[in-house]
């Protein structure tokens, strides 16, 4: 009879290959060294350490799936969704730093981006010296971006943005800022530009008292006027397949760092059922206690297994965006419903910082949300069935 590794139940870690282990156990070490011990303090103060930039980027964790020649490692999908794992296991807001500047700022510069801008940008954004942001949401313009009243104007040697956007994950202190505008010299279609900090009109506020996703530091991007040269334009992509093409990588390395967080709040509240007795036993020895545990293991078995697949798929291209809507949105609902029942098996407890299960409770309802809220995917994968465009 084969054995049960109950923390591991379909044995992920044997599918792995021997590049993919060593990187994903760096991370871990990275990541539970590092980061751990400093993340209750950053999540209560609501202050995010910029220097992690640098850290990471020493490890090679930031746009792994760069290749080496920009700075990157070369790295395939599932090695960087195991990395998303790792980091989303000690906080989503740690994950969220490092997303944005892989896939949201890195790919879109390497993918879409001219020769120039690639040696210009991408080295100092892999060793973390600079820091990226993404600008898409606009304050009336969230699930539905097409919608964005940013606009870029055609002037002499270049181009001037006027606009607002909202909810943007390490505004606050970027250097760099890749920014989504409708574009009056290309009929009106989305463009993205490179902006860079100190810019004449351009500001980021930071915006305040987020009661979720407090490790990560997220601001406004205002343009007022902003004057940004001809090779600031994004030359290779046009329409929303550009942001869309990003945001496909982040959504997939979400799926992976949710059952990172996940995996902390069942190992944890299995931990805490072993040890704290009530009615002369301990909580892990009643009927009920053991239903959460299976639960939570069924669902992070399956929604890592699921995520390898597409990660799998990912580096033979052909990895459908609809995939990555499949697994983004069931893994951040299942980790959300695995972190709310975590916070009620460790009781009083459960509402301490002390714990950790509540602060992946309120992070994970940001992460359902951004990136393709739970029912915009529905609605993504509805269409995929029906042929009927349900959004509006
Ligand atoms: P639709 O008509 O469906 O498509 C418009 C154009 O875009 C193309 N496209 C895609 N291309 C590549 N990958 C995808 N996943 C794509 N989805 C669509 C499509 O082919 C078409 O191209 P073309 O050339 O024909 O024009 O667009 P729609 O306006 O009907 O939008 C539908 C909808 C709802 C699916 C879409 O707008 C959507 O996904 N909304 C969610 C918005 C979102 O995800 N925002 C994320 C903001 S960034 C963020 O949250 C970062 S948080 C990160 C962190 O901190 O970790
Ligand atoms: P809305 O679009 O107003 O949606 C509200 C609700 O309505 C949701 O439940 C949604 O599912 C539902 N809904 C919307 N449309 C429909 C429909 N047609 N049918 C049925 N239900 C619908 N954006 C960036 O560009 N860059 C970033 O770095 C970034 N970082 C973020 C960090 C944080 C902490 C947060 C909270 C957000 C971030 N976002 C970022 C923005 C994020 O992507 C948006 O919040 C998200 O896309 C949802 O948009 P919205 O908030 O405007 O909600």
């Amino acid at each position: 009879q084969a054995a049960f590794t109950w923390e591991d139940p379909f044995l992920l870690n044997d599918q792995l290959d021997e590049d993919e282990r060593m990187l994903a156990e760096a991370a871990r070490t990275f990541a539970q060294e590092k980061l751990q011990p400093r993340v209750t303090k950053a999540f209560l103060e609501e202050t995010s350490d910029p220097g992690i930039f640098a850290e990471m980027g020493e490890m090679g964790l930031l746009g792994s799936t760069i290749p080496e020649e920009y700075g990157g490692i070369g790295a395939g999908y599932v090695a960087y969704g195991l990395v998303a794992r790792e980091v989303e296991r000690v906080d989503s807001g740690y994950r969220s730093m490092m997303s944005v500047q892989s896939s949201l700022v890195m790919y879109p510069i390497y993918a879409y981006g001219s020769e120039e801008q690639r040696q210009k940008y991408l080295p100092g954004l892999a060793a973390g010296t600079l820091i990226g942001c993404f600008g898409l949401t606009e304050a009336e313009a969230g699930s539905d971006p097409g919608s964005m009243k940013t606009r870029a104007e055609k002037v002499q040697g270049g181009y001037r943005l006027n606009g607002s956007k909202m909810w943007i994950s390490n505004a606050p202190f970027a250097d760099v800022f890749v920014v989504w505008a409708k574009s009056d010299a290309h009929g009106g279609k989305i463009r993205g530009f490179v902006l860079e900090k100190g810019m004449k009109g351009l500001s980021a506020p930071k915006i305040g008292n987020k009661l979720s996703l407090r490790a990560s530091t997220t601001g406004e991007i205002s343009m007022e006027n902003v004057e940004v040269p001809d090779d600031a334009l994004l030359p290779n992509i046009e329409g929303l397949a550009g942001p869309f093409g990003c945001l496909n990588r982040a959504r997939y390395g979400i799926a992976w760092g949710v059952m990172g967080a996940a995996e902390d709040c069942w190992f944890r509240a299995r931990d805490y059922g072993m040890e704290r007795k009530q009615f002369n036993r301990p909580l892990a020895n009643t009927q009920l206690f053991q239903k959460k545990l299976a639960d939570m293991q069924t669902e992070i078995a399956l929604g890592t297994q699921a995520a390898l697949r597409v990660g799998r798929l990912m580096d033979r291209a052909m990895a459908a965006p609809e995939m990555i809507s499949i697994i983004k949105r069931n893994n951040c609902g299942k980790a959300l419903d695995i972190a709310r029942m975590a916070r009620d098996m460790h009781g009083g407890n459960g509402i301490s910082a002390e714990y950790h299960v509540i602060r992946h409770m309120v992070n994970l309802e940001t992460v359902n949300t951004y990136e393709g809220a739970h029912d915009v995917h529905a609605l993504i994968l509805g269409r995929a069935q029906t042929g009927l465009q349900a959004f509006f």
